[in-house]
């Protein structure tokens, strides 16, 4: 299969759609984009949308992890993505849709409030990419690109401290589907690739890892993606993380 996958470095959904790839054992050629460039590149190639991950799979242009994880599952259905089983499958769906729309925005509004604050840690989130320059040149000229993509992501104080209440529930969302069943389970389906990646990222900042290292989050977590690169030290305002001083729940 002639496959190309474009991705942001470090970027959780791009990380999903590699995971899957590994999955399937399907090949690929991986171009590395910069953010905010990386629109441009993508519509260039001809791709409808602006964000990666974006996949060109024998011929075809498909773009966002969900769509690439049935464009998989349809080119190659062994080993499988979803159950067979309708019921359970409609659960892996569902989990998968929560991973995608409720869980991948609030850490990259976090993520992004803290590049504008410091963006020295944004490198460690790129090393070996290849993204036509050396690293060391691009983090220097990287302020516009943190100004624009936190723009982007709405990663202003206000949106940065919601996303951070909104926290404790999603994690506990997160165990509650592993405690049921639906992930974490004996094969990994397109709802650990998806939600693994969100919870392996939050666990790059040392703001967050200490309200999720002890939950069955994090194990699904170093399971999926024992190795998430990056790291981001502690930045965040001590008062915005109240939030997330809770009981945590035991793995
Ligand atoms: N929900 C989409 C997420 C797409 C998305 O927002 N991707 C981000 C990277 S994580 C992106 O391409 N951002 C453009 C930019 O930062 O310039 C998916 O799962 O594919």
């Amino acid at each position: 299969m002639s496959t190309r996958l474009f991705v942001i470095p470090g970027s959780h959904p791009s990380i999903t759609v590699e995971l899957m790839l590994a999955h399937k054992g399907i090949p690929y050629k991986r171009t590395d984009l910069l953010p905010v460039i990386s629109k441009g590149v993508l519509r260039a190639a001809g791709f409808p949308g602006v964000t990666v991950p974006a996949l060109k799979i024998e011929g075809s242009k498909v773009q966002g992890s969900r769509q690439i994880a049935r464009e998989l599952e349809r080119l190659q259905p062994d080993p499988p993505l979803f159950p067979a089983d309708p019921g359970q499958r409609g659960a892996v769906e569902d989990a998968e849709r929560f991973g995608d729309e409720q869980l991948q925005h609030p850490i990259r509004q976090i993520l992004w409030w803290a590049f504008k604050h410091d963006k020295a840690p944004l490198r460690s989130y790129s090393e070996g990419a290849k993204i036509g320059m050396p690293i060391g040149l691009a983090m220097k000229t990287a302020a516009p690109i943190v100004a624009l993509s936190a723009r982007f992501n709405e990663a202003d104080d206000e949106h940065a401290r919601q996303a951070l209440e909104a926290l404790p529930g999603l994690l506990q969302k997160v165990d509650s589907l592993i405690g049921g069943g639906t992930i974490n389970g004996e094969q990994l389906n397109a709802a650990d690739f998806q939600i693994g990646t969100s919870i392996g990222l939050m666990m790059t900042m040392d703001d967050l890892r200490p309200a999720i290292e002890n939950r069955p989050a994090a194990a699904l977590a170093k399971r999926v993606v024992p190795n998430y690169p990056g790291h981001t030290p502690a930045i965040l305002p001590a008062a915005w993380l109240e939030p997330l001083r809770g009981e945590p729940a035991t793995a």
